[in-house]
């Protein structure tokens, strides 16, 4: 752990470093706020199923700047614990793993979807009427973000069983 986030200073520093001969006016900012930034789209939450009580979290995550980051935690007003999950297949079988985290390269785009990245958001309160979910992004360098999700199938036509299998 401690190797990766040395790893990725000495990236964001060479990023910084490339900046300099810009050198433009209130260049205050450390070079990775003046990139683009890391864009989210087509995000949403997945009610838990009748009788159980564990939502899924999907979306696109794209990297616009110049270099790595990581999406490293996600927090939300309806569950005390998201967590952020992958599926692994080992010996033919697809399993669910925890990880640390989700690498962001530099231009590229991750997708959260089901049988691939999601979120689990653990012991979540989402009443029948609640439509949307607030969820704050933390990324290793990038400033947080928090947008407002829309619950899928509330509103909208539901994918139904996308999240089976949990
Ligand atoms: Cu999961």
């Amino acid at each position: 752990m401690k190797k990766i986030i040395t790893l990725i200073a000495a990236v964001t520093l060479a990023a910084c470093s490339a900046e300099m001969p810009h050198g433009e006016g209130g260049h205050t900012h450390a070079g990775h706020q003046m990139d683009k930034g890391i864009v989210v789209s087509s995000a949403r939450v997945l009610p838990p199923f009748p009788g159980r009580d564990t939502a899924a979290g999907y979306m696109s995550i794209t990297n616009h700047s110049k270099s790595d980051d990581k999406l490293v935690s996600v927090t939300s007003p309806i569950s005390g614990a998201v967590e952020i999950h992958n599926h692994i297949e080992e010996d033919g079988v697809m399993k669910m793993r925890q990880v640390e985290g989700i690498s962001l390269k530099a231009g590229e785009t991750v997708e959260l979807k089901p049988g691939s990245f999601h979120l689990m958001m653990f012991k979540a309160k989402l009443p029948e009427d609640q439509k949307d979910v607030s969820l704050t992004l933390n990324y290793q360098n990038a400033p947080s973000v928090t947008m407002i999700v829309p619950v899928e199938g509330r509103g909208e036509e539901s994918y139904g069983s996308s999240h089976e299998g949990h």
